[in-house]
């Protein structure tokens, strides 16, 4: 929330013009405690509203905070059409691993084998990457990084903002009590250590092997380019019809 914040300050938006929309979970609290337009929506439809937002005020800058499990469980295919259309939205999603605010259920987010909840015997399934599942639906910037690298992440939410198409940020946020534990993670500041001793940036990534990549997190722009952008191209075909 902080990055956020110094984010927008940076890029000197009038607040009355900035949205945030959030579904619904620990992360998602964070928009109740910032002054802009808030809409603090139901559980992975954070996108579905504000597409509808970005449609009927497409001069708002709309940031779009979700959970792990908000946006790639059941928010998920919301996320990958999001992407598809490329509408100017900035999707900053929090990554703890773990459905939060229920108590620590694995998420497509939590690691394989790491325990959750409802995987005690270690997670049976494969995690998401995120990035890779931006690029491949037709995000037009995809960026990560962790709350270790805080100046890294204010970076990466001013960039994603300046990008006109679908942005996402994914931010490592570690949580101690409902993944940390289970895990044997230790306290926050170790988990917070853990970040730091295990990013890699994305350009260092690219010339090592998969086995050295292997549980490292790789961090940094790891996507940008430019596609038209879905209101601008609604609004472009409308015109074009009314005209005949
Ligand atoms: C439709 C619906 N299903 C389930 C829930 C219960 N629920 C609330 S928060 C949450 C998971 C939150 O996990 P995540 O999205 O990863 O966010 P976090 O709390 O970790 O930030 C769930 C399943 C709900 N509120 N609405």
């Amino acid at each position: 929330m902080g990055s956020l914040l110094r984010a927008i300050e940076k890029l000197d938006l009038p607040t009355k013009r900035i949205a945030i929309v959030s579904g619904i979970g620990c992360s998602s609290r964070a928009a109740g405690y910032m002054n802009f337009q808030t809409l603090h929506t139901t559980h992975g439809r954070a996108l579905a509203f504000a597409t509808g937002l970005k449609m009927v005020r497409p001069e708002l800058t709309i940031f779009v905070l979700m959970g792990d499990g908000d946006s790639t469980a059941i928010g998920g295919n919301h996320f990958i059409h999001s992407c598809r259309r490329n509408i100017d939205l900035n999707a900053i999603i929090f990554n703890n691993n773990i459905y939060g605010m229920t108590g620590g259920q694995a998420s497509p987010l939590t690691p394989q084998g790491d325990k959750a909840t409802t995987a005690p015997y270690g997670n049976p399934e494969r995690n998401f990457d995120i990035m890779k599942l931006a690029v491949a639906a037709g995000a037009t910037y995809a960026g990560r990084t962790t709350t270790y690298h805080l100046s890294m992440l204010d970076k990466l939410i001013e960039k994603g903002t300046k990008n006109k198409g679908f942005s996402v940020v994914e931010a490592m946020t570690y949580c101690p009590v409902g993944y940390g534990r289970l895990n044997k993670k230790g306290d926050a500041t170790a988990m917070l250590n853990w970040y730091k001793d295990n990013a890699v940036m994305v350009e260092k990534a690219g010339s090592m092997e998969a086995a050295e990549l292997e549980g490292k997190i790789t961090v940094g722009i790891h996507h940008q380019q430019s596609a038209p952008e879905f209101v601008e191209e609604y609004s472009r075909r409308v015109e074009m019809a009314e005209k005949g």
